[in-house]
């Protein structure tokens, strides 16, 4: 069993002069699950019902709890401020969630799904819509700081459908006007996350599309405001690591959310199609860490919402491979690979990073998951437990079938 051979995780830590260092990074790394993640979610076509979802928001505290009770390296839940707290702030949550062993994470404003925000929501040429969308992620700010949630994380569904229906650079000064707003009602221990993408749901232009327009609203915002990297967001193609090393060399990563996909935004476990792409997204994280000699600030969230996966199995899964490739990236041979850039020895230095992504990290993480008094395999483990089968019961009981059940 690769996650409890303890002789070849010796092996790979006894190889590695900065061993102890590898061991604290992987205890440290943290994970955020996402709260919508644990609800029952379809594509725009339908949903298939699990009867085991979240129906509220207490349900979906209890399988951030759990998960992070399995995975041990998942201390905090995104919150989607609408889906959430659909009745208003609610400051009961608070304690909830330390009940369920976790704490509020991120808070993320819903300003996509009201009828006012048809044409947009801080780039909408209505005035009263963009004073909505504004009220909202203040109100936003008030809850992080009831939640002391460390991060505002604004992802923005604005753009147009057509060409010639409004004007980009006013849209561009609207958005700019507005984030200073929310921005100025933040408290300092706050961070702004802007998140990009290309296009959906807008399919002409997105007014954040891509890494510069959010790195250009950051700045214009002030200190405390950072870029958003969701995985799922680039064009097919796009070298999402020269993103990355750019940002860190700038200071303004911000955060992920964590995903994969095939065609667009597909919300597809992490590293499921294409795990090298996430290794050297954390290659470039940690070579620019060990340069610096300490630990960037980057908030690492998942963010998927799977509709055929049962969903706490599926974030285990998410976090278990996040954390293999985690582990692959903490495993280069960074004096090696520099070395073979001296000497430009192309080769050389692609193998180095090929070697490292090829090495089979399980049994590193399971010696270190028990030296964290967790079971080797969180996903076996959890499997094995009859949780699943045992809330489907109790929520079935409680709400009725997921069919019947009015959605929180
Ligand atoms: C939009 O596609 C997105 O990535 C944003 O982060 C949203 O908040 C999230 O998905 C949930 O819909
Ligand atoms: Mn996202």
């Amino acid at each position: 069993m690769p996650y409890t051979d303890a002789a070849a995780a010796k092996k790979l830590l006894d190889a590695r002069p900065n061993a102890d260092a590898i061991v604290t990074a992987l205890k440290n790394l943290a994970i955020e699950t996402p709260s919508w993640g644990y609800a029952d979610t379809g594509t725009r076509f339908g949903k298939f019902h699990q009867p085991a979802c979240a129906r509220t928001m207490k349900e979906k505290l209890e399988d951030a709890g759990v998960v992070h009770k399995y995975a041990g390296i998942c201390p905090t839940v995104a919150t989607h401020v609408l889906w959430d707290f659909p009745n208003g702030p609610d400051a009961t949550v608070i304690d909830y969630a330390k009940k369920c062993g976790i704490e509020i994470g991120a808070i993320n404003p819903n300003v996509f799904q009201d009828q006012c925000y048809k044409f947009g929501s801080f780039g909408n040429p209505n005035e009263t819509s963009r004073k909505q969308a504004v009220q909202h992620c203040l109100d936003c700010v008030e809850l992080g700081k009831t939640m002391q949630s460390k991060y505002l994380s604004l992802w923005f569904a604005d753009g147009t459908n057509y060409p010639g229906q409004d004007s980009i650079r006013a849209r561009k000064h609207r958005f700019t006007e507005a984030l200073k707003k929310v921005y100025a009602a933040m408290p300092t221990s706050m961070t702004m996350l802007i998140e990009y993408k290309p296009f959906e749901p807008a399919f002409y232009h997105t007014d954040i599309a891509d890494w510069g327009m959010a790195y250009i609203f950051a700045k214009q915002a002030g200190p405390n405001a950072k870029v958003l990297v969701d995985t799922g967001h680039h064009y097919l193609s796009q070298n999402i690591e020269q993103i990355v090393a750019w940002l860190l060399d700038e200071d303004m990563l911000g955060g992920f959310h964590f995903n994969d996909r095939r065609y667009a935004d597909d919300d597809l476990t992490l590293g499921s199609i294409d795990p090298y792409q996430i290794f050297r997204i954390f290659n470039e994280i940690i070579s620019f860490e060990q340069e610096r000699g300490k630990p960037a600030t980057i908030a690492y969230m998942v963010d998927q919402s799977h509709c055929i996966k049962p969903k706490i199995e599926a974030m285990l899964q998410t976090v278990d491979i996040t954390h293999q490739l985690f582990a692959k990236a903490l495993l280069v041979d960074r004096k090696a690979l520099r070395d073979a850039q001296a000497r430009t020895d192309v080769v050389g230095a692609e193998e180095t990073l090929r070697g490292a992504f090829l090495t089979d990290t399980r049994p590193l993480i399971g010696y270190v998951r028990q030296q964290m008094g967790l079971a080797p395999d969180a996903l076996a483990e959890y499997r094995t437990s009859g949780h699943e089968a045992r809330i489907a019961k109790e929520r079935e009981a409680q709400h009725g079938s997921p069919s019947d059940a009015a959605y929180a």
